[in-house]
């Protein structure tokens, strides 16, 4: 898990001084109402594409709205415990991962676990089957989503100056020659096709909702004045590099019409009633900010690099809203596939005299130890306790989870049983000095962060915030056991283990952790 790190406080400073140049003055923005309109979205913000709600099919628009609102009828939506700077807070938005069986999201220090959409192979038991269609829904509007993405990039790259140069272009920063470390283009020539499939290929759908008139406090758009705010200005994380990201926004036509036509042209900036997405480049002050209004079944396209180069931020209406974002989740640390491969890894170091009943190490050389200690800790507060922290909520939809997280646990404790082994062997006396102390080298900083991870995953799972929280979807803090559960190995809070570890060590390791 994250901390509040340098980079963090140097990116709030930049932002702080970015609000003094500002001062009170607000930046110039655009909407489609201006008349440099065109002209400035296509020079600054050519990677958004729009397909406006008439160009998508009716079937579309009925199998996804259907979808959305049963899920919202049916209470799938909840509020993220997420962590920004360190600090707790609850998301505006009411949100919920749908996706691949056994796929994850994670943004701002919080992993999703996406209720899975109907797969080929996969058993997926809803808890009804108004919630199946629902998911079945979103994998279709996935699937046109992913077709008009290909589309539309291979369109936005023909119409670039080089025309299929720049699907080049844009490749190639998948091919640079990493080994020479000249950045020098490797001449293996990629396949455009894997590209844009690669690029388009939506894992996951973040849903979300939102209905502003039950929002006490939304924030006011810091910078242009384009007013409040459902998601502040971000850059979306966790997706694979130059991933296409696709929007359907669907804003309930529950308050009739927004503002006339006359009185639209009379007013200043954006129309507040209606729902929009921000857009401006990131740290930049030159260029005005970029309103784009959404009505009802409206779907965006954010290509390319345009999520690097680029900040968004969603700008509230009157209406309640719903939108469902199709996104290629980075996949290398995300899914089942590879947390089941790293536990198989640090199991290979393990042997079971089933005879005997008794388990053993089988090297203790550091980097096994390292290896092990290290996955140990990435199962516990990478999976473990992020999925409880978020409760049984995943349980309205199905309980495909538990099961995973069951197994995940088992190869959990067996890790559990190898710590507590390699301790017993540190403190066998036919081991040099030497020896001890790399050993003790090796493991000491991995018990500090488990230690340190614990006590944070404690105090969270108190917070008020948390306790607040519908029953439901209240934290779990889990693993937890009390000092002497015979079950356990080792005790949770490792403390006195840690001294005596310490203790062990000369002074000049201690100077050197410090
Ligand atoms: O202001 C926010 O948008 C916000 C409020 C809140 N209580 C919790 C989180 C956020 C938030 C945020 C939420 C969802 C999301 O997908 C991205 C987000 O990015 C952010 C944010 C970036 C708050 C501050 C920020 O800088």
């Amino acid at each position: 898990m994250k901390r509040f790190t340098i980079h963090d406080k140097a990116k709030e400073i930049k932002r702080q001084k970015l609000l003094r140049e500002i001062e009170d003055r607000k930046l110039p923005y655009i909407t489609p109402k201006d008349v440099e309109f065109e002209e400035l979205s296509k020079a600054k913000y050519s990677k958004l594409h729009l397909r406006q709600a008439c160009c998508v099919p009716d079937d579309i628009h009925q199998k996804a709205q259907q979808g959305l609102t049963t899920l919202q009828d049916y209470k799938c939506f909840a509020q993220d415990l997420v962590q920004i700077k360190g600090k707790d807070v609850l998301t505006p938005v009411y949100r919920l991962l749908v996706g691949n069986p056994g796929h994850t999201y994670r943004y701002l220090n919080t992993r999703l676990f996406a209720i899975p959409w109907p797969a080929h192979g996969v058993e997926v038991k809803y808890s009804n089957n108004e919630i199946g269609k629902a998911c079945q829904a979103i994998k279709d509007l996935n699937e046109y989503l992913h077709a008009e993405a290909v589309k539309i990039l291979v369109d936005h790259y023909s119409a670039a100056d080089e025309e299929i140069g720049s699907v080049e272009k844009a490749t190639t920063s998948l091919s640079e020659d990493t080994e020479s470390g000249k950045g020098v283009l490797n001449n293996q020539k990629i396949n455009i096709n894997t590209v844009l499939k690669d690029r388009t290929s939506f894992n996951v759908a973040l849903l979300n909702y939102m209905d502003p008139s039950r929002m006490k406090y939304l924030k006011e758009e810091p910078y242009f004045g384009m007013g409040k705010m459902a998601v502040s200005w971000h850059h979306d994380e966790n997706l694979v590099e130059r991933s296409t990201v696709a929007v359907y926004s669907y804003s309930c036509d529950d308050l009739g019409p927004a503002l006339d036509e006359s009185n639209k042209n009379s007013v200043e900036g954006r129309d507040p009633t209606l729902w929009h997405i921000g857009l401006k480049i990131a740290w930049d002050i030159e260029t005005p900010g970029l309103a784009l209004p959404l009505h009802p079944g409206d779907c965006y396209f954010m290509l390319d690099d345009l999520n690097m180069t680029h900040q968004h931020c969603v700008l509230s209406g009157m209406q309640s809203r719903y939108s469902s974002t199709h996104r290629v989740a980075e996949r290398s640390t995300g899914t089942l596939d590879y947390i089941f491969g790293r536990c198989d890894v640090a199991m290979k170091n393990l042997q079971n005299d089933s005879v005997l009943g008794i388990s053993s190490l089988i090297s203790l050389e550091v980097e096994f130890v390292r290896q092990t200690e290290e996955i140990h800790n990435e199962v516990e507060f990478e999976w473990l306790r992020q999925f409880w922290f978020q409760g049984k909520r995943s349980a309205k939809q199905c309980d495909w989870w538990f099961g995973p997280m069951a197994e995940l646990e088992n190869a959990w404790k067996k890790m559990e049983q190898m710590t507590k082994l390699l301790l017993c062997e540190i403190n066998k006396a036919d081991w040099s000095l030497e020896e001890k102390t790399q050993s003790i080298r090796c493991l000491l900083p991995l018990l500090e962060e488990r230690q340190e991870l614990r006590k944070i995953w404690v105090a969270r799972c108190q917070s008020r915030l948390a306790n607040n929280l519908p029953i439901d979807e209240q934290p779990e803090c889990h693993p937890h056991w009390h000092h002497g559960d015979a079950k356990m190995p080792l005790p949770f809070d490792l403390e006195e283990i840690i001294s005596l570890l310490r203790s062990q060590l000369g002074p000049e390791d201690g100077d050197e952790r410090k």
